[in-house]
């Protein structure tokens, strides 16, 4: 009698996942992130510059994660600068490169060489760009920028106070929310002075200063408080979906499960509200299903619906570190071979492939570790997500079995050095 393995469906093996993968890694964000859209993996960006022009050298981390690595990142890329990049390793993701403490003491990011001048301090950056290649927008040192660049310290001030500072029951979480709305309603205000759809009209410096922390605040306030930033303010919805008109933004933009995780080690702690709607919101954004919010409401993550080529690029980006994700699954190279290559099949053909018994842990494990924009974009992860997350569901013998718990004092299970070494050549051109 026939087993029943045999009548399991056959997973692609990975030969054939590579040619499912080959119009994706035909792209120039494969075949050369230096001339494409905006891209975690570049490092370098030269928009039509010979390379011998290039004056610029951005040292950020290797994460993509860093918030004041990302606004200068952002005016680099909105100012069409050519730039390299060095990637760098932050602490809490592991051992910090040594040439780099020996170029900047204390090894803090970001950090700029203009023509050989070593330049650190994110706003500092900012201002020294803008005095060598022009403002952008109306500049972050116009009289109008001035008090709004005060404001995004209130507000991260206040957020802080109310997602970090534990609170002794209701009445505390209310004056936490109360002291962070305060802020985010002024900033709502400064949203609708100009005709918009930016802070001073046009987008400008300011804008992107106040990006990175719109973004944590977005993604962390939906994790520990089931509080939807956008549906409160349509006027900060408005300026994000503006933003996320732009292929530059779409480039560096995270998601609520990266920030959810990756915040804690780097603010000493996240302090849940516990409430029935935070903890079924931060349940759904760990295990789906994704969107975390059903339509017809409208998805907090993104306003942008999903490219046709996001499962392409979620599997090519998979094959480019193939071996380095097997190595580091708790399941071992053989134990996850073949339940990955099911999961890969799901999120390519759409066909269901159950796994081996025993696969959900292994599979569960990798879903915890995609890091947006570090591996892949918001929907290409959503949807390796998705098929991770369908395949474990099927393990015959533990469907349910969780991956291992991700850490909350660091994330040494994030440590780039092992994919630095490890990457596939023939799939694609950086980390
Ligand atoms: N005031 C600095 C703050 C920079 C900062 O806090 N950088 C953090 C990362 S978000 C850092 O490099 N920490 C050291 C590390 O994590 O390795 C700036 O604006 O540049």
């Amino acid at each position: 009698m026939a087993g029943l393995a045999s009548v399991l469906p056959e997973p692609l093996d990975w030969a054939q996942l590579t040619s499912e993968a080959a119009s994706a890694l035909a792209t120039p964000a494969f075949t050369d992130p230096s001339t494409g859209p905006t891209s975690a993996q570049a490092l370098q960006r030269l928009f039509g510059h010979p390379e011998g022009e290039v004056r610029v050298t951005l040292y950020r981390d290797h994460h993509a994660w860093c918030p004041y690595c990302q606004k200068v990142w952002l005016w680099l890329e909105e100012r069409r600068v050519p730039y390299r990049i060095r990637k760098v390793t932050m602490f809490c993701y592991g051992q910090k490169e040594p040439w780099y403490t020996d170029l900047v003491r204390g090894g803090m990011l970001p950090a700029l060489e203009l023509d050989g001048r070593l330049i650190t301090e994110s706003d500092r950056i900012l201002e020294v760009l803008e005095t060598t290649f022009g403002p952008l927008g109306l500049g972050m040192n116009a009289r109008e920028a001035l008090p709004l660049r005060q404001l995004e310290r209130q507000l991260f001030r206040a957020w802080c106070q109310w997602l970090c500072v534990p609170s002794r029951g209701a009445a505390e979480e209310a004056r936490g929310q109360e002291g962070f709305e305060r802020f985010a309603e002024h900033f709502a205000i400064a949203l609708t002075a100009d005709a918009g759809p930016f802070l001073l009209g046009e987008l400008g410096t300011v804008d992107l200063i106040f990006v990175p922390y719109l973004e944590r605040m977005n993604a962390s306030l939906a994790y520990f408080k089931g509080y939807l930033l956008r549906d409160r303010y349509p006027a900060i919805d408005r300026w994000f979906r503006h933003l996320e008109q732009r292929s530059t933004y779409l480039g560096t933009q995270s998601d609520f499960h990266t920030h959810a995780h990756d915040l804690p080690p780097q603010m000493g702690g996240c302090h849940a509200s516990g409430t029935p709607v935070q903890r079924a919101l931060a349940e759904r954004i760990d295990a789906g299903p994704w969107p975390v919010v059903a339509p017809p409401g409208s998805d907090p993550e993104t306003s942008q619906s999903e490219p046709a080529d996001a499962a392409g690029v979620a599997l090519a980006r998979v094959l480019r570190h193939r071996d380095t994700l097997l190595a580091r699954n708790p399941l071992g190279p053989a134990g996850l071979d073949r339940p990955l290559r099911c999961a890969l099949t799901r999120l390519i053909t759409g066909r269901e492939c159950p796994p081996p018994a025993g696969s959900a842990r292994g599979l569960r494990y990798l879903c915890d570790r995609i890091s947006v924009p570090r591996d892949m974009p918001l929907h290409s992860a959503r949807l390796l997500r998705r098929s991770l997350e369908a395949t474990a569901r099927q393990d015959p013998s533990n469907p349910s079995a969780p991956g291992e718990p991700i850490p909350v004092q660091h994330r040494r299970d994030q440590d780039p050095s092992p994919f630095l070494a490890g990457a596939n050549p023939l799939a694609g051109a950086s980390l």
